[in-house]
């Protein structure tokens, strides 16, 4: 059954080569007695350590897990130096200095979650400059209290059973995660990958396999085989790509959901596609059928238009959306992700499934980007390529309704004299939000869907 949707707000995800961002520095110094550094030799002497805030990174994210620590205390670090990875809703980001100094404390550990605003470290940067340091006369103690704010306790994300030990083993997150998942201490884990990475692989065949090695490390729970371990309790923290489930989904069920079940006979446009996938070959696109669904939904859009709306926060009004911006669930090696095609309504099949074959390439390499992974205005789930015949799709909030497909299937169905014939069937399974969305609408909008399938020349005729 089909229940979550992740995010698009990702939503979720390992971007192996993350963005790069620099952060900047408070314009705050923190004072100190005794030591000269330098800058005043008749006032209290300057240590300009400052906190190295975790700045708005957009989107509304107030919170990010750190994947990576590049830093420790007394390291010295420069411009441009990474300081840390951190993965939010949306993207996995690498954080970069601003400034040169030494590294006087770190606040976050690996698997922490560090909140916007909040030191990330406490930085002593010599090349402060003179609107870094507070007024001669500032009252120490004040100055000091304001200008190296504390973090809030941020809970601590040391299961009872540790599962990372170093931020120096490289991996995704995906990876990362199925560590923690199974109680894994990566460190353990044989890497195949460049430069020491633990690919996938590695990890899945450890997983089945063991250790290959006998371990120099003390039989702690940590370290036993698996099999040893698997009657305990394990706890682990709620991260990543579930904590955005939580999010999202908790958000969902305010949301009264109108399901649809219906079946669509596929052999017509199973043809349609053998005969185009040639053409579609020259151009170096791959043609599936996740096109055909959706450019079927966007001329159905078309005709009923509310399902391609948006209800706002204090329900006084709904936005009809201009575009279709068509969100497809994708399953990548980080999770799911929804990214999104932009202007469904003015593209062809084959622009359709070039788009796809972009975003599903940059989904891959954990590469997608807010742009992709924004903005979106109504999704369709292929479970199908998974497996399954039915779903219950969760409303991908603000949308109003989504789809979600099941496998082709060879079904024996009667033909209009009488007969059994076989026919290839796909199940669609629609939820809208029942707060805007009537059933009849939900239907209507269904059976277009299902007669674009079902006679793909339709779509012919109303393509502009
Ligand atoms: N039934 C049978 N075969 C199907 C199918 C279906 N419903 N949908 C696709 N296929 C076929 C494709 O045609 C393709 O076959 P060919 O190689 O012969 O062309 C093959 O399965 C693989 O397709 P694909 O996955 O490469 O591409 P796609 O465009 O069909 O689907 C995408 C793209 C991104 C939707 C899919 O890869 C995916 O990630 N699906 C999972 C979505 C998911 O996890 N949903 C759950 C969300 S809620 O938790």
């Amino acid at each position: 059954m089909l229940r979550t949707f992740a995010a698009r707000r990702h939503t979720p995800c390992s971007l192996a080569s993350a963005s790069k961002l620099s952060v900047g520095l408070p314009k705050t110094s923190r004072l100190a007695f005794g030591v000269n550094r330098g800058f005043r030799t008749h006032h209290p002497v300057l240590e300009p350590i400052k906190p190295f805030l975790l700045t708005d990174i957009g989107e509304g994210i107030a919170e990010v897990e750190v994947l990576k620590v590049a830093v420790k205390e007394g390291d010295t670090i420069n411009e441009f130096d990474p300081v840390c990875e951190v993965q939010s809703d949306k993207a996995t980001v690498e954080i970069t200095s601003r400034f040169s100094g030494t590294v006087k404390k770190v606040h976050y550990n690996v698997g922490d979650i560090a909140i916007v605003g909040k030191p990330l470290i406490d930085i002593d940067t010599p090349d402060a400059d003179a609107e870094d340091i507070p007024a001669p006369d500032t009252p120490t103690e004040n100055t000091q209290s304001k200008a190296t704010p504390q973090p809030e306790a941020v809970p601590s994300s040391t299961p009872a059973v540790t599962v990372e030990t170093s931020g120096k083993v490289l991996a995704t997150p995906a990876v990362r995660r199925i560590a923690r998942e199974n109680n894994v201490d990566l460190a353990r884990v044989p890497a195949t990958g460049k430069g020491g990475r633990v690919l996938k692989g590695d990890i899945l065949r450890f997983l089945k396999e063991g250790p290959t090695e006998v371990s120099s490390q003390p039989d702690t729970l940590q370290s036993r085989p698996q099999s040893e371990a698997a009657a305990e309790d394990q706890v682990v923290p709620v991260r990543g790509l579930m904590r955005t489930m939580i999010k999202t989904m908790t958000a969902a069920t305010a949301v009264p959901h109108f399901g649809l079940d219906e079946e669509v006979e596929m052999d017509r446009l199973m043809e349609v596609r053998t005969g185009l996938k040639g053409m579609a070959q020259e151009r170096s696109v791959k043609l599936t059928f996740m096109p055909f669904f959706i450019k079927a939904a966007s001329l159905a859009l078309k005709q009923y238009p509310i399902l391609n709306s948006q209800l706002s926060n204090d329900q006084q009004t709904v936005v009809y959306k201009g575009a279709h911006n068509i969100g497809v669930a994708m399953d990548t090696p980080s999770g799911l992700i929804v990214p999104n095609i932009k202007d469904v309504q003015r593209l062809s099949i084959m622009e359709v499934a070039g788009e796809l074959n972009r975003l599903q390439q940059l989904g891959k390499e954990g590469k997608l980007g807010t742009q992709d992974l924004t903005g979106g205005t109504f999704t369709i789930s292929n479970i199908g390529v998974i497996g399954g015949t039915y779903a219950r799709p969760v409303v991908n909030l603000p949308e109003v309704c989504i789809g979600a497909v099941g496998s082709i299937r060879k079904m024996p169905r009667f033909a209009e004299d009488g007969s059994v014939v076989p026919r290839s069937i796909m199940c669609v399974s629609w939820s809208a939000d029942h707060r805007i969305i009537d059933g009849a609408t939900m239907g209507r909008f269904s059976n277009a869907f299902k007669r674009y399938l079902e006679d793909p020349n339709s779509m012919l005729v109303d393509m502009k």
